[in-house]
């Protein structure tokens, strides 16, 4: 039994406490899990969830000799629809082994020359509708804008394929079914765990959710035909699951999983940053000195031309524009959480760092999950958290910082593939952006989050003229 939050109710546990949305944990337990301590218990329809936050304690579920990835429930009820896709796949499962080893290699950082040009091309295609819109006089939403290019550069990067999402003010049906995927895959737990009607509403739900998702499998289907049926050698994250065989015997990736690859690294690829990308704008608004040495950076390394655009060779030397979006993912680690198993019986906190005496034993059916956001609260590690400082993130104050304070890709080998790919495309559009256009957000927002396993702005209106 570990501490819990205020309000806990018989039934229905801390999920559902008096007075919390039961549709934004994430934010009901930043707010209250402060002074729970470094280990503390969600009880959620009579099941138990063991969060971290304090940085020894994360430490040790970091260590990938004595832990290993497990799955949350919301996580694991996403297999319905990505299977043994990288994200959803256990690390025991051959596959997982497989598409990460060919994978890995068009993830590196060298390899992000390739999509370079593509980047900052669906970059361009937004300017020119924020242009118009910004000349019309007319406030643009921020979110599902930034949410229609992330989605673009990555279906183009990887598959060359695209959604002409551009061409229309409409969100894609692929986003709004996949949206529904997860939010039933976040909730369907709960709803399984309902006391006499959990199994019959799961099974009802699932065939619903199911039939919905069709529409998703055949446009999974019809990438891999068209490229098929193409002939051609295309240099690109579906060619290489294509046509790159696994192994020295000459083995491929099974067709079902190659389409899980391409959901998952459609859905893990543009959520995460355009959501990154809207918290950035959202504290670079707010933040007037901040955006003025943006400013100064980018007049400096791509010069005074507002339409100037970055080379692959000028990214990283925008460096204190990295450093704003290191800092917005320690505020809002979009991912917010992963989940940790031992691999084998182990006691963890042995020196006290669980507030127990003598430490808390483990066995691999127990899981703990660490909870990002407040991990990057830390006041010992991050001195007066809430503020919005970039220059937490100098080189300096990097390497003064205990190694596993900052988290928001993830851990070991099961974090996050896509981080350079974020990370490039993170910095040139908030160049381009910044350096284009001035942007006045509607004078009385209230920083607002959706939570549907990842963390999303909403209401983010702002208005834009050209530099
Ligand atoms: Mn991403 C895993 C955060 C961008 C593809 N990602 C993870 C994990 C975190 C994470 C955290 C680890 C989850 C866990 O342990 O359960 N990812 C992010 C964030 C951004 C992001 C905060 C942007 C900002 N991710 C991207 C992009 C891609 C991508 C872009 C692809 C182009 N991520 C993945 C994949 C995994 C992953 C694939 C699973 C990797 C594995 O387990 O092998």
């Amino acid at each position: 039994d570990f501490p819990h939050p205020p309000g806990r109710r018989r039934v229905l546990g801390d999920a559902f406490a008096k007075g919390a949305d039961p549709t934004t944990p994430v934010q009901n337990m930043l707010a209250v899990a402060r002074d729970l301590g470094p280990v503390y218990e969600i009880l959620a329809l009579g099941r138990k969830f063991v969060f971290v936050a304090g940085v020894d304690l994360v430490g040790e579920l970091c260590d990938d000799k004595r832990f290993v990835k497990t799955l949350a429930p919301g996580v694991h009820d996403l297999r319905m629809f990505v299977g043994d896709g990288l994200f959803t796949a256990h690390t025991d499962e051959p596959n997982w082994r497989l598409a990460h080893d060919l994978l890995v290699p068009a993830f590196a950082k060298p390899a992000m020359r390739r999509y370079h040009d593509v980047m900052v091309e669906t970059t361009d295609e937004l300017i020119d509708v924020w242009e118009e819109a910004g000349s019309a006089g007319h406030h643009v939403d921020v979110s599902p804008w930034l949410t229609k290019l992330t989605l673009e550069s990555i279906a183009r990067a990887a598959f060359s394929h695209t959604f002409a999402s551009f061409e229309t003010e409409e969100v894609d049906p692929f986003v709004t079914t996949f949206v529904a995927s997860m939010s039933y895959a976040a909730g369907r737990s709960n709803l399984a765990s309902l006391p006499l009607v959990g199994r019959h509403l799961v099974r009802r739900h699932d065939r619903r959710a199911l039939d919905r998702h069709r529409y998703i499998d055949d446009l999974l289907q019809r990438i891999v035909a068209e490229r098929a049926a193409s002939g051609e050698q295309v240099d690109d994250l579906l060619g290489r699951m294509m046509q790159v065989p696994v192994d020295d015997a000459g083995t491929m990736l099974e067709a079902q999983n190659v389409r899980h690859q391409i959901l998952t690294l459609l859905v893990a690829g543009h959520e995460t940053t355009s959501g990154a990308l809207s918290f950035a704008l959202y504290h670079l608004t707010r933040e007037p000195e901040v955006l003025a040495r943006v400013r100064a950076e980018l007049d400096e390394v791509l010069g005074t031309d507002p339409t100037a655009t970055p080379t692959f060779e000028q990214v990283p030397k925008l460096r204190y524009l990295r450093r704003v979006v290191d800092e917005t993912l320690r505020l809002w680690p979009t991912a917010p959480g992963f989940a940790r198993s031992p691999r084998e019986t182990t006691v963890i906190g042995v020196d006290g760092s669980a507030g127990v005496p003598g430490g808390l034993t483990m066995t691999p059916q127990d899981s703990m999950l660490v909870f990002i956001p407040q991990l990057h609260r830390d006041p010992d590690v991050w001195p007066d958290p809430d503020r919005f400082d970039p220059d937490r993130f100098l080189p300096e104050h990097n390497r003064a910082r205990p190694a596993h304070a900052y988290k928001p890709f993830g851990t070991g080998e099961r974090a996050c593939i896509g981080r350079q790919f974020a990370l490039h495309e993170a910095v040139i559009v908030l160049a381009k952006l910044l350096h284009r256009f001035d942007i006045m957000p509607e004078p009385d927002y209230q920083l607002t989050i959706t939570e549907r396993l990842t963390l999303m702005p909403v209401g983010f209106r702002v208005g834009l003229t050209r530099r």
